[in-house]
């Protein structure tokens, strides 16, 4: 690691291009950066281990421009954006191209490190009035824990759908797996949201990109080029979405170079199922994922 971890906690602010901060969390089990612009976690690098998120070179910390890569929030809504929401209304919603604040750092445990961000209400647009608090709490261990509030300050309930739309770091994509997933139903976005049902682990060979729908549990990313295993266990999230652009799409983004492709992987964990969450007045929905690595040892 050409930055060696502290022996004891601590956080940097390292100012970027156009205003923004990057939030360096340092403890001795692992370091993590974070963009104030969408709370984005742009990387996370284990103590034992190469960075286990995606972070493209190509793709600058830009305002009002969510970096390719790391953790993107999309809330409070997934995907474009549909009527009565204006056309100019952002993919994949406001909540990671505008600044958060960083409200709280803490230590709950020896060599553990907290941080706590909050979407000000003033960041809100017009076209989306309904008061809600939005929090992100971000837990470095030996795993990294991710945990999003939606806290519905209003009177009526809210309807919401969102992800953590995390890009995670592979040899090669084509020769990543992903299990849990099997014989579970998915919208096929690439045929007009035709309904499927996965076969087996999924493998990577063309453009893929499937909301699997019911999918609360544990799912395993198998990479044997690295000899890793991602684990991603959560909470508070129905469905996934599985997402490689491939060579013509990651080429028309015009952000992942000719080959990023090859390197990442999109296993998002929230809420994308068209019918998304119902959030009650006072309620708050709480979506949480821990995402963990282990060596993939050669035949398991
Ligand atoms: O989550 C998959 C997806 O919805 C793809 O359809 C593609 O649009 C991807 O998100 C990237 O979105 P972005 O707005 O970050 O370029």
């Amino acid at each position: 690691m050409s930055n060696p971890l502290p022996d004891f906690p601590s956080v940097e602010f390292a100012p970027m291009d156009g205003g923004l901060t990057k939030i360096i969390a340092s403890t001795p089990l692992g370091r993590v950066s974070i963009l104030d612009q969408g709370a984005q976690i742009l990387e996370w690098t284990p103590r034992d281990s190469p960075s286990v998120l995606y972070l493209s070179p190509d793709s600058p910390p830009r305002p009002g421009k969510s970096p390719r890569g790391g953790i993107p929030i999309c809330w409070p809504w997934f995907g474009a954006a549909m009527p009565p929401l204006p056309q100019t209304a952002p993919a994949h919603g406001f909540a990671r191209n505008q600044l958060w604040r960083l409200r709280e750092i803490s230590y709950p445990a020896s060599r553990t490190l907290s941080l706590r961000f909050e979407l000000p209400a003033a960041a809100q647009p017009d076209y989306w009035p309904t008061p809600v608090r939005l929090s992100l709490s971000i837990q470095i261990r030996e795993s990294l824990e991710v945990e999003l509030l939606t806290h519905n300050e209003a009177d009526l309930s809210i309807t919401i759908t969102e992800a953590l739309h995390t890009y995670f770091r592979v040899g090669d994509v084509r020769k990543t797996t992903v299990e849990g997933l099997q014989g579970t139903r998915f919208i096929d976005k690439l045929q007009d949201g035709t309904p499927a049902q996965q076969d087996g682990s999924v493998t990577i060979d063309r453009e893929i990109d499937r909301i699997y729908l019911n999918t609360p549990h544990t799912l395993r990313i198998n990479d044997p080029l690295l000899g890793r295993r991602i684990l991603i266990e959560k909470s508070g999230s129905h469905s996934t979405v599985v997402w490689n652009p491939w060579i013509e799409k990651g080429l028309a983004l015009g952000d992942l170079g000719t080959e990023g492709y090859l390197q990442m992987l999109c296993v998002e964990s929230g809420n994308m199922d068209p019918a998304g969450i119902e959030i009650a007045p006072g309620d708050t929905h709480r979506l949480w994922v821990r995402y963990s690595h282990e060596p993939l040892l050669r035949g398991n």
